[in-house]
């Protein structure tokens, strides 16, 4: 399927040119993070791990001090801040990528923007209070993804009418409250959510359904790596979802999908380059 022209996202510096899709590593600074173990407290074992997936292609950093998995509690900004201030500090002054700030809060986008960083990905759609001010004022690119209630509880019964169509104009609106707050469009991306708020079923109806994101002419993100999504259709654990999650992230892009947050950088590399080949078949005679 073929992509409009290539946007760019001015990374508070860094160019993030989006012609083909690009990876986000994750990085986990949270105690009890999700698949890692969280064993990225110290600034200098992040800056090991971040210097490992770029050397492996990784286009951009993703960090974050606050537990978005289903269940979890909230992290108030002080502790929040004492997790991720000391590693962004680090991350940005020495990776030559853009470090993305996952947080919902205020308080974070203004001390992360500050410290240097290069985006702000926020699962709550700057909904939180203050939050739309605060990353208007970052002028930094902001990814606006959709949740369906909250962490602690979205899992118990999301109910949507066509998940694709709800989706999408829950997104058309908060990129509309994005623009009208000041954050222009080219600043903008979008992210479905996958596994917030939303049934293993709605799940897959989202991602065979992520061509109609185009319409929202914004850049697309999309995070699937280790998810719930691919454990339950298949039956493993965590550490045993790599090439589901190399397919998922390969029918995303093939989807639209500009950037693919994942914590498997090689797998994920090799996979959009066949995408990209497959798109522009011409290119590869050089
Ligand atoms: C089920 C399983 C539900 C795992 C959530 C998770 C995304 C994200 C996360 C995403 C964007 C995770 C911070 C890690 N997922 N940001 N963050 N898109 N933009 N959670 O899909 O895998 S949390």
């Amino acid at each position: 399927m073929a992509l409009a022209d290539a946007p760019v996202l001015d990374c508070g510096g860094r160019q993030l040119t989006l012609d083909r899709p690009r990876i986000m590593g994750v990085l986990n600074v949270t105690p009890d993070s999700f698949s890692d173990g969280g064993d990225f407290f110290s600034p200098q074992a992040a800056l090991e791990q971040a210097r490992r997936m770029v050397g492996q292609g990784a286009d951009i950093i993703d960090i974050g001090g606050e537990s978005t998995r289903p269940g979890a509690e909230a992290v108030p900004a002080a502790e929040e801040l004492r997790r991720i201030g000391p590693v962004l500090e680090v991350l940005c002054s020495e990776l030559d990528v853009p470090v993305s700030v996952d947080t919902s809060k205020p308080e974070v986008m203004t001390a992360a923007a500050k410290a240097g960083a290069g985006m702000i990905n926020d699962v709550f759609a700057l909904r939180a209070e203050g939050a739309l001010d605060a990353a208007a004022a970052t002028g930094l690119p902001v990814c606006v993804m959709h949740m369906q209630g909250v962490p602690r509880t979205m899992q118990r019964n999301p109910v949507y009418g066509d998940v694709v169509e709800d989706v999408y104009g829950f997104l058309a609106e908060r990129l509309g409250v994005c623009e009208r707050a000041g954050i222009g469009r080219e600043r903008l991306v979008v992210d479905p959510g996958f596994g917030f708020g939303k049934t293993l079923v709605h799940n897959y109806q989202l991602l065979g359904g992520l061509q109609r994101f185009q319409g929202l002419e914004v850049p697309m993100l999309v995070g699937l790596s280790r998810k719930s999504m691919l454990g339950t259709l298949l039956d493993r654990p965590a550490d045993q979802r790599l090439h589901a999650g190399t397919a998922a992230a390969t029918l995303a892009a093939w989807q639209g999908a500009r950037l693919i947050r994942v914590h498997d950088v090689v797998a994920t590399v090799d996979a959009m380059a066949v995408v990209a080949a497959a798109r522009d078949p011409e290119a590869l005679l050089g």
